[in-house]
């Protein structure tokens, strides 16, 4: 397979005006003819020949204005046809037979439970007809979708339907019409057996839609949260951008096997069952925030996305990055903000972080791929959200949206790239942004060493900053970049924020410093005592930030600090101090000793009262053991995970009354809301939760095992129960799992949690439980979330079994790589993710984790497996 650069960008030959589309649908073989109507582009040469991808087609027909080609007019090859000497504006029709049914790689037109349904991003379309499959050919759509009566009622694509018909051989037909001009990979097409929810939502300028939910008969009592949180969004959007729907009907359907969350096609989004349906008895908090999160993320796309697109698969952060900082600050408007960015940057300092680190590292803004599908990464995704973040932190929110305004005027149904998009921020703000534009260029997280200085002859503060952004494959020299940071200076008597004086300005008690310069000196005057400073508030950029913070300043911050952020990572970075020793102390063989900074920090908090509970159980919870190996030079995963069971139960025994305050004073029996107030009600006692069966006495078992037992809502449930089957006693663990198993094994979607709760536990069983659940009934390979919650939960979230010495767990993943390289390439070469970071083990790991790779590498791959595994082993 060869790469594809960006700088060998074209814009197309041909552009399509209109398509009109046939589709007969059989399982084995569905036929689906295609009319295009195509006009030469001007500025191209005249002998300039029509390039079309296809794949896996059977051709059966062309034509040209309705005659046929001969053989010596086109030319037909594995990954397309080409048809040469068109005339200037024509029509082409084609009809090409394709296999719904023998398609796992969940590309195209699949089958999913006997339901028909399509996944064109980024080039699927090309696996249903002949096309320009490129997203700068922007056409209408008019879809007729033909299939049998009795087994397909249910036939959509993207628009509005137009026509319905009976047809003989108890078939029928749907034609939809959709009058905005979208690329293909918006395409969609869902037929089955299906039922609806239905709700109405009236625009500001006044327009009724209609909203619909379209799901399997079984799942009518699980849309409510998804369609509530659609109608938020659509609200959200209108006052928080301008931006209004422009269709009389959307629609959302569920389907179970999907390789992705979900997907925007215009007016018919596709969703993972997973990230749509929800009920208090099946979902947890998490998923009813996950669900709302994907759902406003879908929505938004309908202007981020489809009316103003990318011009080419590079720009995929132009969409995916402004939607994804879109989506966040939706859902830290309808929740708990300071929470919604503490989870957000936990979760992106551990795994982010580790994607720029390693091998398969990328900018946001990439300049080759060999699969496109390989590039759906948390650095398109999350780091260009941080990017647009800082650009709106940066130019302030009222030139953002009058950028953001300009932006979707502009470019209102064109294909465009992310240079368009800072030029409308450049010009909205008046600010040159030349240089932040190297944060789309630039891979690798950004390291800044940071040092500071109180002169208290002069009462001055001497900051100094110094970046740098490690090398990373085929990028070895790197610029500085301008990197805002939000800071204060906390003062040590009084515990507040001092006034901020730099150059004879005033910044005020939270300022913005910019760092552009590889180093930086800041002299702040006027500062009136010895301060301790608080760094990059609400994580203003995605760096890594180190300050040789004393432990006593942390846990100064996190009792004193205004930003509550900063609180928490104060804590965070206490707690890896902490840890950093103990992990040490195990390698050494040397005694634990418990910080008792650490454990008066912790009852500090417990006593302090006052604290909003959901922030709370942020700055309770620990490091996780896969962001403290983030932070190791070698990761050493027994000490890491003995380090840290340490200090919980070191917690746990010192501050038990206080967890048992805790939890008892966070019970409740009001009835499950996923509401903002109940969820951290419920995070704050689970977290004591966690703490009081750290040490497994009677009473935390007792409390364990009630709470799985008043089976309230499946937040509780599931948390107890993964308590119970990760604690150290099988007598609580099996008849439990077994109880909920039996209970649920009807459920898809709660027999995937059922799945990763035992994979996950820190026993050494966990390997064989894994292999023993791969023959389960209820697990399949074909389908990516059953593969996700037990293979990619045992690979990703049980560490110390993964990484089992005797190489056990790599030889596991890479069996599975191996299966589903041939049935679905776009998971395989995710999931074999944690084997490419080899390079952070020891040397015997290593070893081991490299043969596993060339093991897979001996095999005939696709080319998404193909690219992740040399960039492995490069
Ligand atoms: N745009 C889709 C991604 C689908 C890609 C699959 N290869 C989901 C989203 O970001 O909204
Ligand atoms: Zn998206």
């Amino acid at each position: 397979p060869k790469p594809t650069y960006r700088h060998d960008y074209r814009p197309p030959a041909y552009r399509v005006t209109h398509v009109g589309l046939t589709f007969e649908l059989y399982p084995a073989a569905t036929l689906v003819k295609a009319s295009l109507q195509l006009e030469r582009n001007p500025e191209c040469e005249l002998d300039e020949p029509l390039e079309l991808d296809g794949e896996q087609l059977i051709l059966k027909s062309i034509a040209i204005d309705g005659q046929p080609l001969a053989g010596d007019e086109y030319t037909l090859g594995e990954s397309g046809l080409t048809v040469h000497r068109p005339p200037q504006r024509f029509r082409l029709d084609t009809e090409v037979e394709i296999a719904p049914k023998e398609n796992t790689a969940l590309e195209g037109l699949y089958l999913s439970n006997g339901m028909y349904c399509t996944q064109c991003e980024a080039e699927g379309f090309r696996r249903i007809t002949y096309y320009p499959d490129r997203p700068d050919v922007m056409a209408t759509f008019s879809t007729t979708v033909i299939g049998d009566r009795g087994s397909l009622p249910v036939l959509l694509s993207n628009g509005n339907p137009v026509e319905r018909g009976e047809l003989p051989g108890g078939r029928h037909f749907v034609t939809w019409d959709d009058p905005f001009p979208k690329p293909s990979y918006l395409f969609a097409l869902v037929a089955g057996d299906l039922q609806k929810v239905e709700d109405r939502f009236t625009t500001m300028s006044g327009r009724e839609v209609t909203l619909q939910i379209w799901v399997e008969e079984e799942n009518l009592g699980k849309t409510d949260h998804a369609m509530a949180s659609l109608k938020r969004s659509m609200q959200w959007d209108e006052e928080t951008y301008g931006r209004e729907y422009d269709l009389d009907l959307f629609m959302i359907v569920a389907v179970n096997d999907f390789n992705m969350g979900a997907m925007e096609n215009k007016g018919l989004n596709i969703f993972n069952s997973a990230a749509v349906l929800t009920h208090p008895h099946t979902a947890t908090d998490a998923t009813f925030q996950r669900v709302e999160g994907i759902v406003a993320h879908e929505y938004f796309h309908n202007w981020s996305g489809n009316r103003v697109t990318c011009r080419d698969w590079f720009q995929l952060s132009l969409k995916e990055g402004f939607t994804v900082f879109r989506d966040q600050c939706f859902s830290a408007d309808v929740n708990s903000a300071p929470v919604k960015r503490i989870e957000d940057v936990a979760f992106f300092r551990t795994a982010q972080f580790a994607e720029d680190a390693g091998p398969t590292s990328h900018p946001v803004r990439p300049d080759h791929y060999i699969e496109i599908g390989n590039f759906y990464t948390l650095t398109i995704y999350e780091k260009g959200a941080e990017v647009v973040r800082m650009l709106c932190n940066l130019v302030g929110w009222e030139a953002f949206r009058r950028g953001s305004d300009l932006y979707f005027e502009r470019f209102d149904g064109q294909a465009v790239t992310i240079e368009d998009f800072v030029a409308c921020m450049a010009e909205a703000s008046g600010q040159d942004l030349s240089q932040f534009m190297h944060w789309y260029s630039q891979a690798g997280t950004p390291e800044i060493d940071a040092y500071g200085e109180y002169d208290y002859a002069h009462a001055e503060y001497h900051l100094t900053l110094r970046q740098r952004t490690p090398a990373t494959p085929g990028q070895s020299e790197k610029q500085p970049l301008h990197i805002p940071i939000r800071m204060g200076l906390v003062g040590t008597k009084t515990g507040r924020d001092l006034p901020l004086m730099l150059n004879g300005e005033s910044l005020g008690s939270d300022g913005v410093i910019h760092l552009r310069e590889e180093e930086q000196t800041y002299v702040f005057t006027d500062v009136s005592e010895a301060p301790i400073p608080s760094l990059l508030r609400g994580f203003s950029a995605p760096v890594q930030l180190r300050f040789p913070y004393a432990r006593e300043d942390l846990a100064f911050l996190l009792a004193n600090d205004s930003d509550g952020f900063n609180r928490w990572d104060a804590g965070q970075r206490l707690a890896m101090l902490a840890l950093d020793d103990l992990i040490a102390a195990h390698r050494n063989g040397v005694e634990k000793v418990m910080d008792p900074r650490v454990v008066e920090a912790f009852r500090a908090l417990l006593e302090r009262g006052g604290d909003d509970k959901a922030v709370l159980a942020e700055m309770l919870t620990l490091p996780s053991e896969a962001y403290i190996a983030e932070q190791q030079p070698l990761v050493d995963v027994e000490a890491i995970h003995a380090a840290r069971d340490f200090v919980k139960q070191s917690l746990a025994a010192t501050l038990r009354d206080d967890f048992l305050r805790l939890y008892e004073e966070n019970v409740s029996d009001a009835p499950y809301a996923p509401e903002p107030e109940q969820i951290a009600q419920r995070s704050l006692k689970n977290v004591a939760l966690s703490y009081l069966m750290a040490i497994e006495d009677e009473q935390a078992i007792e409390l364990a095992r009630r709470q799985f037992e008043a089976d309230h809502n499946m937040t509780d449930v599931r948390h107890a129960l993964t308590l119970l089957t990760h604690s150290s006693r099988d007598d609580l663990a099996t008849p439990a799992l077994r109880a909920f198993g039996e209970k649920w094994a009807h459920d898809s979607l709660v027999m995937d949690q059922w799945f990763t709760i035992q994979v996950t536990r820190p026993q050494p069983d966990a390997l064989d439980r894994v292999k023993h659940l791969m023959a389960h009934p209820a697990f399949s390979l074909k389908n990516p979330n059953k593969v996700r919650a037990l293979v990619g939960a045992f690979a990703n979230q049980n560490r110390i079994n993964f990484h089992r010495a005797d190489g056990e767990g790599y030889r596991l993943l890479s069996d599975v790589v191996i299966e589903l390289n041939r049935l679905n390439p776009e998971i395989a070469a995710r999931l074999v993710t944690p084997l490419t970071r080899w390079q952070r083990f020891d040397e015997s790991r290593q070893a081991l984790m490299k043969g596993e790779l060339e093991r897979i590498r001996a095999e005939k791959l696709s080319p998404n497996v193909y690219e992740v595994i040399e960039k492995a082993l490069a």
